[in-house]
């Protein structure tokens, strides 16, 4: 292939990749940040936040709250439902205070790991389309 005046310069490569994030990832570019138990941020009775509202892969989590008070763990179905602390493989225990976590598509299981809290309600099933 020759470098005649067809060749595609970087600034159309750019172009055309934003083109396809737009085309096939809609959701990515329309992401929401929703901060989780809106003002009381990560905290027992968090349980019902999500009810009533929609979320779609790509939007992402905030998860705030005073370290080492509580932390926040990304758990499949069976530890959610039994509280156990148990990261999903390549996950990791977050307790920054000020967690951002990305929503997967279909079912997102988060609890905190200290403690009883888990039991005690702070948990959170969040389902994004
Ligand atoms: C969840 O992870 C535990 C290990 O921590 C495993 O025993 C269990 O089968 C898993 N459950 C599901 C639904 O993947
Ligand atoms: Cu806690």
């Amino acid at each position: 292939m020759g470098e005649g005046r067809g060749s595609v310069g970087s600034t159309s490569v750019i172009t055309m990749i934003l083109l396809f994030m737009f085309v096939f990832h809609p959701n990515l570019i329309h992401a929401e940040t929703f901060t989780v138990g809106d003002a009381k941020g990560w905290s027992f009775g968090v349980q019902n936040w999500p009810t009533g509202k929609t979320f779609k892969a790509g939007d992402t989590l905030v998860f705030n709250y005073v370290p080492p008070m509580h932390n926040v763990v990304k758990v499949n179905e069976t530890n959610f439902n039994s509280c156990v602390a148990q990261p999903l493989s390549g996950s990791v225990i977050f307790k920054s205070g000020a967690d951002k976590i990305t929503l997967v598509k279909g079912s997102n299981f988060f609890l905190c790991g200290v403690g009883t809290h888990c039991g005690a309600g702070m948990k959170i099933a969040v389902n994004a389309k």
